[in-house]
Parts: C-alpha cells; structure tokens; sequence
C-alpha cells in the first residue's frame, strides 16, 4: 500500500520523522507545554497560599485554583505529551508512516476542545471540585463533559499508536521485535485504554447527575474513580520509564542490561497496577480491610518490583555503556564522567533518583494500611505525588523535550546554559519542595486546606513551629521550582520562535532503514548489553538501606501516638 507522504532524515540523530506524524508530535508536545505553563501561573496562587505567613488567596479563589492546577498539570500537560510521545515511540522509532493522521488531529482537536471547556467551567467559579471531583459534591455538567471529550481523544490517539504499530509490522520497517522504548511505550498505550475505560464508566454517570438525569453512589464513584486515578498514574511511570531507557540510548548509547527482564517488568504494570488501586482507599470505611491487605500488602509488590527493576537496569545500563567507554575506574567513574553538562541526559537521572528515593520509597510507607492512618489526607500525600509526577513523568519530559528541540523542531536551543541551569535548579527544589511538603504532613498538616491555622476560629488548632516552618519551606522551595518552571518555558518556546533554524536533512518518498551509524540506532533497535554494574549494585544497596529505615521510623512513630497500656 502507498500512501504519499515523505521521510525527513534528522542528520543530528539519524531519526526519521513522517510528515504527517512530526506535525502531530510537534502539535501535541507544544500545547502540553502551553498547559505546563498555565498550571505553573497556577501553582504560584496555590503555594503563595499554602505559605501561612502569605495565605495569599480567598478559599473560594483558592480551591478554584487548585482544581485547575491539578487537573492542568496532572491530566492535560502529561496527557498531551505522552500522547507526543506515543507517536515518536511508534511512527518515528520504527521508521514507518502514521496510521490515520486525519484521526490523529481529531484526536487532537477533542483534546484541545476538552481541556479548554473544563478549564472554562473551572474559572466560572462553580466547579472548584478538585481534580478527584467525589460526588455528591457537583460541577457544572461542562466540567465532566470537557473532561469526557478529552478521554475520547487521548483514547482515538491510543489507537492510533496501536495502528501505527500494525502499519509498521505490515510494511515491515523494523527487523525482529520492536526495541524496548516502543514495547515500554506499548504497555503505557495498553494501561490507557483501561484507564481511559474506568474513568468513562465513572465520569459519564457523574455527568449525567450534574444534569439531574441519576444519582451515583459515593462509595461506588471514588472505588471507580481510582481505577482511573491510579492507573493513570501507571501511563506516567511506563511512559517515563520507557524515556528514560530513549535517553540512556541517545545520550549514551546504551542498550537495555536484559532485553528480557526490562519487557517483564513492563508487563508487570499491566498485570498488577489496577489491584493497587486500593491504597487510595486505604481509609475509606466502605471496603473491606481483608480486600485492601490483599491488594496493597501483595499485589502492590508486584508492580513496585517492576518499577525497582526499572530502576537497577536504567542506571545499570547507563553504567555498562560508560565501562565500555573506558570509564572503569573504582566503583563511580562511570557517573562523574557522565555527560552532566546536557541537560537531556542530567534531568533524566535527577529524575530516577528522585523518584527512586524520595516518591518510591514514601508511596510504598503510604501504602501500607497502618502506616497510611499517620498521614492520610495529610499534605504528605502531594508531597509524595509531586516526587512522581514532577521529579519523575514532568522532569524526564522537560529532558526529552530539550532532546527534541534540535532534531524535532530543527531549532538551535537558544539558552543552552539558562537550559542546563533550569534543570538542576527544577529538580533539586522540587527534591526540597517534596521533602517538606512531607515533613509538614508527617507533622499532620492537612492537605487542600486554605488555611492550616484556622484563624478567627472558635477552636483554633495549636501546631508546633515546626509545622509552621516547614510550610514557609514550601513556599520558598515551590516559588524555586516555579522559577524553574518558567525557565523551562522561555527556553523551549523562546527556540521555537527565535532559535536558528537548522538545516532539516534528507527528504524522500519512502522509509529507509535505520543507518548503523545513527546515534540514536540503540534506541530503534532490539538486544541487551549485559549485567556487570557494581557501581549501579552499590547504589542500589544505598536504596535499600533508605527503604528499611524509613519503613522503622514510621513504624516506631506510629507506635508512639496510641501509648500502650
Ligand atoms: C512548579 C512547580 C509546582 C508547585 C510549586 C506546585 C505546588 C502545589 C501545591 C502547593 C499544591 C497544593 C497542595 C495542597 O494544598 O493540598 C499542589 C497540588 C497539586 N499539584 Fe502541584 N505544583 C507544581 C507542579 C505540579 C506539576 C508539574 C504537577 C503534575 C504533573 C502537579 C500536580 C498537582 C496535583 C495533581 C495537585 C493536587 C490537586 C488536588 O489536591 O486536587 N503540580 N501543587
Ligand atoms: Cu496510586
């Protein structure tokens, strides 16, 4: 079958970008930059009011600006980038033309159209509902049907990968099975469509109560809810993961340590991640406590062993290429000679480590049933979560979108060093922000309150100074990373509008090969490297330690709230 379209051949990468595809990836990545930024103007109104020496904004004004930050950021920024990244994991690596690129930009324009109308409901005042939305508090119907227009659209992007993946089987573009960062891709597609489902099975009827037409069972909505909640979450990490294996590939050139091991581990998110849904219910008096140790004390594991495994073999690869460069010297030559002057490259380790330390550790505590009454709804809980999805799905996806600057978008970075700079200054405040943030919670600051101090209150609530501290500390932290963010911003639309165009390379009619020479061939190719990384052993080592000590501080502090007798 021939379809006409052409074939640009980046000669930075060696990567191959259909035209109708690279327009899709470049629509898709900008307009979850566009939502990046508004959720980061957000986030400047919500920390200013968190910080209690500023309390900033009215409540009414405070949880308007909440629900849409949370919703900006955690479903339309990543949303829009993953689906960018869904068609560079299909159409560009397997160097093969898009499926259907006219659904593609329906997709689009649903999504586009989704995202603005529920935006809209938001700021009209009378849908501050948070990004959750629990019934029986209501929206106006816009705000669910915003959101049900936009899972359409990111579920029609879902199958368009996936059709994408048969056109390049059928024309035969790859050789063997397709390399990892397309299968680790193909599992985040996979966990969409599920998520994509529950979350229909739920908003729909949610919809429909805002029109007055049923009514929807509480306990039934947030059990629902978190099927689509937390597999949500799942995308991120098998999308972040599979480009932290891309960046490993082009930033180094290393190949996966076991083809194998990483695929299971994949598979793992499938299998297991729907089950751990129930450590969001942890305390919620509705479900049984039997259901909840099942799910969050076994089947849980599966899916952090997944993720552990991820976390060994990206940096453990990393290491064995740099071994293989001659950096073989003491257990940590490999690392200080890491290329910690790219961004792409020094954002996405920041990232592994952060998610390693500071979100992997605190959500496995967090999911365990006892330990989860210490800080349930408790400003611990974003604290954990913007270790995820900042320091893990948003830095890796800043790092990538660096990547992309030159090879996608054929612009020269315009702020190389401000690029650098924003990416230690991004994740290492973010590592601070998320620290406090889980300091003040393990102090019992509440999460979504406006005001922890309860001013003007009959019954005023005594904190210890700590707690007061620890929320100015996120303030500061926050307003770093924002600044950050906004670097992030300049650079990356600043190149896009005045960077210096870059020659585009090679056009044809059809698909060609990948060269063996490309830098990125590792990364559009299937085979392992092997397993020989002491240094990767010793950190994990460091990992485990943290683990245990943490799991007994919080054991021993939640010991100490109900004396004994
Ligand atoms: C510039 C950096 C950011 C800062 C300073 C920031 C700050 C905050 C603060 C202070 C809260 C409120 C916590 C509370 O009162 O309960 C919050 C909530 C939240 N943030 Fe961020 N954030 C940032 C970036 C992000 C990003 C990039 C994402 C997602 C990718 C995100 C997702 C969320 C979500 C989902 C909520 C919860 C909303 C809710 O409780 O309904 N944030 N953020
Ligand atoms: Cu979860």
């Amino acid at each position: 079958m021939s379809v006409s379209t052409t074939y640009r051949t980046c000669p930075r990468s060696g990567l191959q970008f259909e035209a109708q595809a690279e327009k899709l990836i470049k629509a898709n990545a900008f307009v979850a930059v566009l939502w990046l930024a508004f959720g980061g103007i957000l986030a400047i109104g919500v920390v200013l009011t968190r910080w209690p020496a500023i309390r900033w904004l009215e409540a009414d004004t405070f949880y308007m600006v909440l629900t849409a930050h949370g919703l900006d950021m955690l479903i339309f920024w990543i949303i829009f980038f993953e689906i960018a990244v869904l068609y560079f994991c299909s159409s560009t690596l397997l160097r093969c033309r898009i499926a259907t690129p006219k659904i593609a930009w329906l997709a689009f324009v649903l999504m586009v159209v989704g995202s603005v109308m529920n935006n809209v409901a938001v700021f009209r005042g009378a849908s501050s509902v948070m990004m959750t939305s629990y019934v029986p508090m209501m929206a106006e119907p816009s705000f669910y049907l915003g959101i049900i227009l936009f899972a359409v659209g990111a579920l029609i992007g879902c199958f368009v990968f996936f059709g994408t993946l048969v056109v390049a089987k059928r024309e035969k573009t790859y050789e063997g099975s397709i390399p990892l960062v397309t299968f680790g891709a193909m599992t985040a597609a996979i966990i969409a469509v599920f998520t994509l489902l529950s979350g229909a099975i739920i908003i729909i009827p949610a919809w429909l109560m805002s029109l007055g037409l049923m009514n929807v069972d509480p306990l039934i909505y947030r059990t629902v809810w978190w099927a689509l909640g937390h597999s949500s979450q799942q995308i991120n990490v098998a999308t972040h993961v599979s480009v932290w294996y891309l960046v490993a590939a082009i930033a180094l050139g290393a190949k996966p340590m076991s083809e194998r091991v990483s695929r299971m581990a994949f598979l793992l998110y499938i299998l297991f991640l729907q089950l751990a849904s129930a450590h969001h219910l942890l305390a919620d008096p509705g479900v049984g406590t039997a259901w909840k140790v099942v799910n969050t004390s076994y089947f849980m594991y599966a899916a952090v062993l997944a993720s552990m495994l991820h976390g060994l073999t990206v940096p453990g690869a990393m290491e064995v290429a740099q071994r293989q460069k001659g950096y073989t010297k003491g257990l940590f030559e490999w690392l200080r000679k890491a290329p910690w002057g790219n961004p792409t490259f020094a954002g996405v380790f920041i990232s592994i480590i952060g998610f390693g330390f500071l979100g992997g550790i605190t959500g496995v505590m967090m999911g365990t049933e006892q330990l989860n009454l210490i800080i349930h709804n408790t400003i611990y809980v974003p604290g954990h979560f913007h270790a995820t999805v900042v320091v893990g799905t948003t830095l890796t996806f800043m790092a990538l979108t660096y990547y992309l600057i030159p090879v996608l978008f054929k612009r020269e970075m315009i702020a190389p060093k401000l690029a650098l700079w924003q990416i230690y200054l991004f994740g290492f405040s973010m590592y601070f922000f998320c620290l406090v943030m889980m300091g003040a919670g393990t102090l019992g600051v509440s999460r979504r309150h406006w005001d922890m101090a309860f001013e003007g209150a009959a019954l005023a609530y005594e904190w210890p100074g700590a707690a007061y501290l620890m929320m100015g500390l996120v303030g500061i932290g926050g307003l770093a990373a924002i600044f950050g963010g906004i670097a992030f911003v300049y650079v990356t639309v600043g190149s896009l509008l005045w960077g210096r165009k870059l020659d585009e390379g090679k056009v044809s009619a059809v698909a060609t090969p990948v060269p063996r020479a490309a830098p990125t061939v590792a990364a559009q190719t299937y085979g392992s490297m092997g397993f020989a990384a002491p240094g990767t052993f010793a950190l994990a080592m460091v990992f485990l330690i943290a683990f245990v000590l943490y799991y007994f501080i919080n054991w021993k502090y939640l010991s100490t709230l109900w004396g004994m007798s």
